[in-house]
């Protein structure tokens, strides 16, 4: 029986490939329950006259395999010391930081300016960045064939549906699915046929906004922006606003504010100007609260959209809006 035990040890010892696999082979012969105990249990069947022969046997047998397995785990620590040394692989090593990914810029911007508006009183909503000419176009008072059309270079699909060129798109879809006070913002992605320079891109987000009661005036919709432009940059901006058309509102007008890259002196940035636009807004045209369901008679409002790039470009100092775009690992790990 001991040398069965043995020989079925020995083939077994060979197999062994790592340090797991030698525990194994140790645990099924030196274990409780192992070979090597049966054996000892066995002992109490046989004639007293053979067991002190037999005991001695067992024992020199406990002690080969004991040290045949210490001699093997030598041979297996000394194997993987030499593939490590191959490898090149220093266990003295400090552990290298891993580079996590984080949030876009675009995104955590996002959520910061839906967190200011939130705190005033706003619902947030996405747009559906896929419409239709209704909603882009016909429902904000752009008839097909208003020359206003052109104020928007706009990609169509072939079925003629449109990736939105402004968040507007999203107005009507609010002024039927809430009712007055409305203080809705809609953040999101935007679409333009249009050649890209430092401060266009052909996809960009607007922030659109829109604030429906009554006797809301132009003075309030001034007001909301600039206590959210405080909020944003942390003090008190200087702005300029100035007239501007949008069929949409009556009266229109954008919102500027000082370029940050040559302090309002004129640079490529701004065009020369020294200001740099960064909304559109004005009161809610009366045909455009009628489209939607609401009383112009009753009730006024203003809308505004918001350029969200440009306004990260004046807190930041970024003098190209494409950067967002380009996958710069260099660019994005600042933020
Ligand atoms: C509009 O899109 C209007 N829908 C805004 C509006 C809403 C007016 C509600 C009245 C009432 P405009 O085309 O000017 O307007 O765009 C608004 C803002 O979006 C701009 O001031 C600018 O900040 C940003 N913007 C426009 N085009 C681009 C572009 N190609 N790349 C980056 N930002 C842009």
């Amino acid at each position: 029986m001991v040398d069965k035990v043995w020989r079925n040890f020995q083939t077994q010892l060979k197999k062994i490939k790592s340090l797991d696999g030698l525990e194994e082979v140790e645990i099924k012969f030196l274990g409780r329950k192992g070979q090597v105990n049966k054996l000892f249990q066995q002992l109490a069947k046989i004639p007293a006259s053979q067991k002190r022969r037999q005991g001695q046997a067992i024992n020199e047998l406990k002690q080969k395999i004991t040290k045949a397995l210490a001699k093997k785990k030598e041979q297996l620590q000394l194997r993987l010391a030499d593939e490590l040394a191959q490898e090149n692989f220093d266990v003295t090593q400090p552990g290298r930081e891993q580079q996590l990914g984080h949030l876009h810029p675009i995104t955590q911007m996002k959520w910061e300016i839906g967190d200011i508006f939130r705190r005033m009183g706003f619902e947030i909503f996405e747009p559906q960045e896929v419409s239709d000419d209704y909603n882009n176009f016909g429902a904000l008072n752009i008839p097909a064939g208003h020359p206003a059309r052109d104020l928007w270079d706009t990609f169509w699909t072939r079925e003629g549906y449109i990736p939105i060129t402004h968040t507007s798109s999203m107005q009507n879809w609010i002024y039927r699915h809430r009712r007055p006070p409305i203080r809705a913002v809609v953040i999101g992605r935007c679409f333009r046929h249009e050649a890209t320079d430092a401060s266009h891109e052909h996809t960009f987000h607007q922030i659109e906004g829109v604030y429906v009661d009554e006797n809301v005036t132009v003075a309030n919709l001034i007001e909301t922006m600039r206590v959210f432009l405080s909020a944003f940059y942390g003090k008190e901006m200087e702005i300029k606003v100035r007239p501007s058309y949008f069929p949409f509102v009556e009266p229109g007008l954008e919102i500027a504010m000082k370029c940050v890259f040559c302090n309002g002196k004129g640079c490529s940035v701004c065009k020369n100007s020294g200001w740099i636009e960064i909304l559109g807004a004005g009161e809610i045209h009366p045909r455009v609260l009628r489209e939607g369901g609401i009383d112009p008679e009753k009730y006024s409002g203003f809308a505004w959209g918001l350029g969200l790039e440009r306004l990260i470009m004046l807190r930041y100092g970024i003098e190209d809006v494409r950067r967002f775009h380009r996958g710069d690992l260099r660019f994005l790990r600042q933020f």
